[in-house]
C-alpha cells in the first residue's frame, strides 16, 4: 500500500506542475481529496489493517496528503502572481493613438437652439439671474389663471392651446414658470426660464407649433421699465456682439401693465431701411412689460411693496435673426445638412 500511496503522490505532483489554470487545480483537488477521491479509498483500506500497520499507514498517507495540498496551494499562489505580472503587456493601451475609420462615429454637436439657450443662460447668470425650470404639461392656473387670464377671457384666444383629455394642457408660453418661481421664492427675485412651448397653430415660415422661449422676470422694490431696458440692451449686445438700439411700443398682455412690444434697430441695414425690416429700420423682437399687480397678488407678493418686469423671447426667432435663417421649420426638420452648419 505504501508504494501505491507514494506513486499516487508522484503522479499528483506531476499533474499539479502541469496544470495551467485554477480550474485544473480544482479538478485535481476533487480527484484526490473529494468525497469519492483517491485518498478516501486509502483511508478506507487502512481500516482493514492491523493496529501497528494502521499507525504506520496513517503516517505515510498523511505525509502524502500534506505534500499534495502544499503543492496545490503553492501553484495557486503562482497563478495569482502571474495574473498581474504581465498586466502592462496584456492591457496596454495607447491613449494618444488616433482613431481608426471603424471606431470613428462622427462628432455630435449641440442643436443651434440649445447653443443659444446656453449663451442666454450665461449672460443672465452674469447679471445675477437664476435659471428656473418648469413642467411642459401644465395646469390652467399656472398657464392662464394666475397670469390674470380667467376662464372665458378673450385673451385666451391669443394663444391657441393643446388641451389634454385630463383637463391639463401643453404650456403655451414659459410665463407659467414665472408663476411657479414667484410662489417658490420671495422677492428680491431675478430669474429666467428657457424651455419648450406648444401652440395649436398652423405652421408657416415664421410659426411653429412647437418652439422655444425664454422668460425673464425681476421682482424687487422700485423695479421699473428702465431696469428692463438696461437688461435687454446687455442681452442683445452680448448676443449680437454690438450695441443694439431698442424702442418700446405699447402692447397688450393681461399679465403686464403697462405692456410693450420691444423692437430692435434692424441689424441688416443698421436702421436705414431694407426689405427685412420692411423699410422701417426696426424689427419686432419680444413682448414685455411691468408685472401686473394682480399677478403679483396671485403669487402671494404685495404689489404695494414690490414691482417687477417680465419678458418672453422666442429663441427660434433669435437664432433665425442671428444667422439669417429664412424658415423656422428647419429647426425640427431633422435635416443634418442644416444642423451641421452650426
Ligand atoms: C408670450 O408668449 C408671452 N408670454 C410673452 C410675455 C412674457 C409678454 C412676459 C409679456 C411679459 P407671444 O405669444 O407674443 O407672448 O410670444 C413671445 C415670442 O414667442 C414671440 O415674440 C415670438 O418670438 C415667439 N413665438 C410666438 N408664437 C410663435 C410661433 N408660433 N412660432 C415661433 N415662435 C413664436
Amino acid at each position: 500500500m505504501q508504494e501505491t500511496v507514494q506513486a499516487t503522490q508522484q503522479e499528483a505532483l506531476a499533474a499539479i506542475a502541469a496544470a495551467t489554470d485554477d480550474a485544473a487545480l480544482e479538478a485535481l483537488r476533487i480527484e484526490y481529496f473529494g468525497k469519492k477521491g483517491r485518498f478516501r479509498a486509502f483511508f478506507q483500506e487502512m481500516g482493514k489493517l492491523s493496529p501497528e500497520e494502521k499507525a504506520q499507514a496513517g503516517q505515510y498517507i498523511n505525509a502524502a496528503r500534506t505534500a499534495i495540498e502544499e503543492a496545490l496551494t503553492a501553484r495557486k499562489e503562482a497563478f495569482k502572481a502571474s495574473q498581474f505580472a504581465d498586466l502592462d503587456q496584456k492591457e496596454w493601451l495607447d491613449v494618444t493613438a488616433p482613431g481608426t475609420r471603424e471606431t470613428h462615429l462622427g462628432r455630435g454637436r449641440l442643436h443651434p437652439l440649445t447653443q443659444i439657450q446656453y449663451e442666454v443662460e450665461d449672460i443672465f447668470r452674469s447679471m445675477g439671474f437664476n435659471v428656473f425650470d418648469g413642467p411642459q404639461v401644465e395646469d390652467d392656473f399656472h398657464n392662464f389663471g394666475a397670469l390674470n387670464i380667467p376662464a372665458d377671457h378673450p385673451a385666451r384666444d391669443m394663444q391657441d392651446t393643446f388641451w389634454l383629455t385630463n383637463g391639463r394642457l401643453l404650456r403655451t408660453h414659459t410665463s407659467s414658470v414665472q408663476v411657479r418661481a414667484m410662489h417658490a421664492h420671495k422677492p428680491p427675485l431675478r430669474g429666467i426660464s428657457p424651455g419648450r412651448v406648444f401652440r395649436y397653430e398652423a405652421t408657416d415660415a415664421s410659426h411653429e407649433n412647437t418652439f422655444y422661449q425664454v422668460e425673464g422676470l425681476m421682482v424687487d422694490k422700485n423695479i421699473s421699465v428702465a431696469n428692463l431696458i438696461y437688461v435687454m440692451k446687455v442681452l442683445l449686445r452680448e448676443i449680437f456682439q454690438k450695441d443694439v438700439e431698442v424702442r418700446l411700443r405699447p402692447g397688450f398682455f393681461p399679465f403686464v401693465e403697462p405692456g410693450f412690444e420691444l423692437d430692435i434697430s434692424c441689424l441688416i441695414c443698421g436702421g436705414g431701411g431694407c426689405p427685412v425690416c420692411k423699410h422701417e429700420g426696426w424689427v419686432e423682437l419680444l413682448p414685455c412689460g411691468a408685472v401686473h399687480p394682480n399677478v403679483l397678488r396671485n403669487c402671494g407678493i404685495d404689489p404695494t411693496e414690490y414691482s417687477g418686469f417680465a419678458f418672453g423671447m422666442g429663441l427660434n426667432r433669435l437664432v433665425m435673426m442671428r444667422y439669417g435663417i429664412d424658415d423656422i421649420r428647419h429647426f425640427q426638420s431633422g435635416n443634418l445638412e442644416f444642423l451641421e452648419q452650426f
